[in-house]
């Protein structure tokens, strides 16, 4: 057990186990998941590990699959070479996202992450909508945000300064700390934030320096970087499969590769918490059904004119909320067509039986 609390277990999965699973199988987390199998460990070794059948066939929604960091019920077998998985354990977190193109389904990024680094470099991809849209994420998970802002290095102490401030004046709630990989500048205070048996994970666009402060964590280079460039002209990301690592004092942390897109599916949680001001104001309109778009005695309206709540960061609220209403209903609409569909065979094969 003190090997599994090592590594993140708590009282919190312990109480929530499913008891009939937990008396049959022991128990591991998800290093990383590969296209047919996983990687999992106990403590000890990390091991190559399979679905169970009935995992494999019986499970109804993708989101029910394990993914990194998710705790599971499992059996090791010959000399802990093999594992297989009989289980997911309720989630205390689940950051996840909607599938990048058209297609409208769910993408499992991580499960049972404390604290999510969200990092922006300040030389070339500070956007403070795209910060806001990270943050929707990680509220809506449960996750405690922090931002990270990159490459202090190269911008004067004032600019580092006046970007840092943007930020704390969208999230005042929030730890916003400029770093260095380069020279080293907050290092010290990032790597005072990671707690033993806390997980957290590196949240950010391709290119912004997540895998080198992951590097400057451990102390060497373990993980591949690439200048930006590079990186670029071969159209890909560097970092491509996302891994839970152990550091030295304990804590677990997850980077992971840029997302280009960060689509939405029925955050509201996520956006009342990330906008909990444009909240607060609605209350103070004049008419409970107010649509915020022309009416007399809109609080938020008002807000904009006198120059209390910024046009833009309001637009981004309304748009990722249309965007959030549309995807969760083509998503709802999608689960009942392969519900259908999953019925239809059933039902075939029943008739052919028969006959
Ligand atoms: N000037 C400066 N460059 C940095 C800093 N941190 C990282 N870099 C450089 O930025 C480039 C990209 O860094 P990576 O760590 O590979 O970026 P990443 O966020 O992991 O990118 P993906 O894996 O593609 O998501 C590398 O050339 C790093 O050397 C920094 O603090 N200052
Ligand atoms: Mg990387
Ligand atoms: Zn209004």
């Amino acid at each position: 057990m003190n090997e599994l609390k090592s590594i993140g277990y708590s009282d919190w999965f312990q109480h929530r186990a499913d008891d009939e699973k937990i008396a049959a199988h022991g128990i591991a987390r998800v290093v990383s998941v590969h296209k047919d199998s996983y990687t999992v460990t106990n403590g000890g070794e990390e091991v190559f590990a399979e679905l169970s059948g009935n995992l494999l066939y019986g499970t109804e929604s993708a989101s029910d699959l394990p993914t990194t960091g998710d705790w599971v019920y499992a059996d090791f077998f010959d000399d802990d070479s093999h594992a297989i998985i009989y289980g997911v354990f309720p989630r205390k977190t689940l950051l996840k996202r909607k599938t990048a193109g058209k297609l409208v389904d769910v993408q499992l990024i991580a499960a049972n992450i404390d604290v999510a680094f969200i990092m922006q470099s300040l030389n070339d991809n500070f956007n403070l909508r795209r910060l806001e849209r990270y943050l929707v994420m990680v509220n809506e998970s449960g996750i405690e945000p922090v931002v990270l802002l990159s490459k202090c290095d190269l911008l004067a102490e004032d600019d580092v300064n006046a970007f840092s401030n943007q930020v704390l004046a969208i999230a005042p709630q929030t730890r916003v700390m400029a770093f260095s990989n380069v020279n080293r500048e907050n290092l010290d205070s990032i790597i005072g934030l990671l707690e033993a048996g806390n997980s957290y994970c590196l949240l950010g666009s391709s290119g912004v320096g997540k895998t080198t402060l992951l590097n400057s964590i451990i102390g060497h280079e373990v993980f591949e970087t690439r200048p930006v460039s590079h990186m670029q002209s071969k159209g890909r990301h560097t970092t491509t499969t996302r891994q839970l690592v152990r550091l030295k004092n304990g804590a677990m942390i997850i980077d992971t590769p840029g997302m280009r897109e960060l689509g939405s599916l029925s955050v509201d949680d996520g956006l009342d918490e990330t906008f909990s001001e444009i909240l607060a104001l609605s209350q103070n309109c004049r008419f409970a059904d107010c649509s915020h778009s022309n009416e007399k005695g809109c609080a938020i309206l008002a807000a904009i004119e006198a120059g209390d709540l910024s046009g833009p960061r309001y637009q981004n609220y309304l748009k990722m909320k249309k965007e959030s209403e549309f995807n969760q209903m083509s998503y709802l609409e999608k689960r009942k067509k392969d519900k259908n569909f999953g019925k239809m065979i059933k039902s075939t094969l029943k008739h052919k039986k028969k006959s």
